[in-house]
């Protein structure tokens, strides 16, 4: 039974005629599978609730800052306190300072941090600061990862433009574009083609040290230690994009996990506990040449927002070794359904994961870059998708997006998601 979307549909045709696409982010358009997008109602753990009045189970979970689950009473309640003191001052708070300290505290590559409002603020700050630390200009990034809309990474990018299928972006002049350099995801001769060309120019190489914005694609290993000792020989900065991984994949980050150690890291979405806050931080040396210590100029009106502060704080310090245990034991169990439910239909599928983030490629081979990304039948993915929102499953609108799983999550709603899993993965043979 296709839930009803009368009310989304009016909702849509109204945005449409006042936000371009009817959108605020246009992967949010179902540019990649077609249909309305649902406009949402409300969400409370796993669950939104659209205006329709259909209840689905959310693996977008506002693409990624929800590891505790929607509107989690503690993370409501710091927001709810600390804006009954006031929504922004625009002058140092000690709760700011506190965040800061945590995140240092568990992200080993961070001695001090700086809040922004974006990661595309983080990571774009983290640029300009890596250029101005070396005095190089060029910045080396890879086919398929994504690190927000700044003009200068925009070149072959995932997620949203990856859905779009736009190479790069009207725009973007040939003189910003002039100093990226893109490479493909693991492929180890053309990190050292690059750097045997350009390494004395090259400011920083910037990679999302789990791919997430083509479908997942870990780095192979020894790549990302590669990454860093191609880098650390040539002069250039590593900058790990952790908007995505960052308390998400271990407290840590794929940083902390994998034991490789960058220069920079530009964390996001779950530091920010679901409110518009996103961080760069790194070495005690590098961090500050930002001004007002250095002269490498960033600002920003809301940086370090009381109120994202409080519940990104209030967020991270949930973020214990039995939350990862339990994101983890929750991946274990929709992937180990999912693989089976795929496998009893005859549609082969690689569902590519690090630690409790994972994507699902419609492909029968293994896929280590955007190539091979872009090769899965994404046509199949559209139709997957439909078939489980028809059950009530609400996934990422793009098969270049990770599914997130949250605490709130219970072995009830993984079951269901498996069950409607297996009924849509019938309904796909045959179909191309
Ligand atoms: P924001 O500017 O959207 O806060 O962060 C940009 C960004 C930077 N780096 C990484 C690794 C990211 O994944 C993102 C944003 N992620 C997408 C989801 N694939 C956000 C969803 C959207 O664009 O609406």
């Amino acid at each position: 039974m296709t839930p009803d979307d009368r009310a989304s549909r009016e909702v849509h045709e109204r945005a449409c005629r006042v936000v371009p696409g009817g959108v605020n982010s246009p992967v949010r358009a179902f540019g990649a599978v077609g249909g309305t997008p649902r406009a949402v109602a409300s969400a409370h753990g796993a669950h939104l609730t659209d205006v329709d009045g259909n209840t689905l189970v959310d693996y977008v979970m506002s693409w990624g800052p929800l590891p505790l689950g929607h509107a989690h009473p503690q993370v409501a309640d710091a927001a709810r306190d600390a804006l009954e003191r006031g929504s922004s001052f625009g002058a140092p708070t000690a709760a700011e300072v506190a965040l800061a300290e945590e995140i240092a505290g568990a992200v080993p590559a961070v001695e001090m941090v700086r809040c922004v409002s974006s990661g595309t603020e983080a990571v774009m700050s983290a640029v300009r600061l890596a250029r101005g630390a070396t005095g190089r200009d060029k910045v080396v990034k890879f086919a398929g990862h994504y690190h927000g809309h700044s003009d200068a990474l925009l070149a072959d990018a995932g997620s949203g433009v990856a859905t779009l299928g736009i190479p790069g972006s009207p725009g973007v002049t040939a003189g910003a574009a002039r100093d990226t350099l893109v490479v493909a995801w693991n492929d180890r001769a053309g990190v050292e083609g690059v750097f045997a060309e350009h390494g004395d120019d090259i400011a920083v190489v910037v990679c999302e040290p789990v791919a997430a914005n083509m479908g997942v694609v870990p780095a192979e290993p020894g790549f990302l230690a590669l990454l860093r000792e191609v880098t650390a020989r040539h002069g250039a900065l590593l900058l790990f994009d952790e908007v995505m991984t960052g308390f998400r994949v271990a407290r840590g980050g794929e940083g902390g996990r994998s034991g490789v150690v960058p220069d920079l890291v530009a964390l996001g979405k779950v530091v920010g506990g679901g409110f518009p806050l996103a961080a760069f931080g790194g070495r005690a040396e590098v961090m500050g040449l930002l001004a007002p210590a250095g002269p490498v100029y960033q600002a920003g009106t809301l940086s370090g927002n009381p109120v994202a502060v409080a519940a990104g704080l209030a967020q991270l310090r949930l973020l214990d070794a039995g939350a990862y245990a339990g994101l983890q034991r929750r991946a274990d169990r929709l992937v180990g359904g999912l693989e089976k439910a795929f496998a009893g239909a005859g549609v082969p599928v690689r569902i590519q994961r690090a630690a409790s983030l994972f994507s699902v490629f419609f492909t029968d081979r293994p896929v280590r870059d955007y190539a091979g990304a872009r090769a899965a039948d994404h046509g199949r993915y559209a139709r997957f998708f439909h078939g489980m929102l028809e059950s009530g499953v609400y996934l990422p609108p793009s098969g270049y997006e990770a599914l997130f799983l949250s605490l709130a999550h219970t072995d009830d709603d993984i079951d269901r998601t498996v069950e409607a899993a297996g009924r849509a993965a019938h309904d796909l043979r045959g179909a191309p």
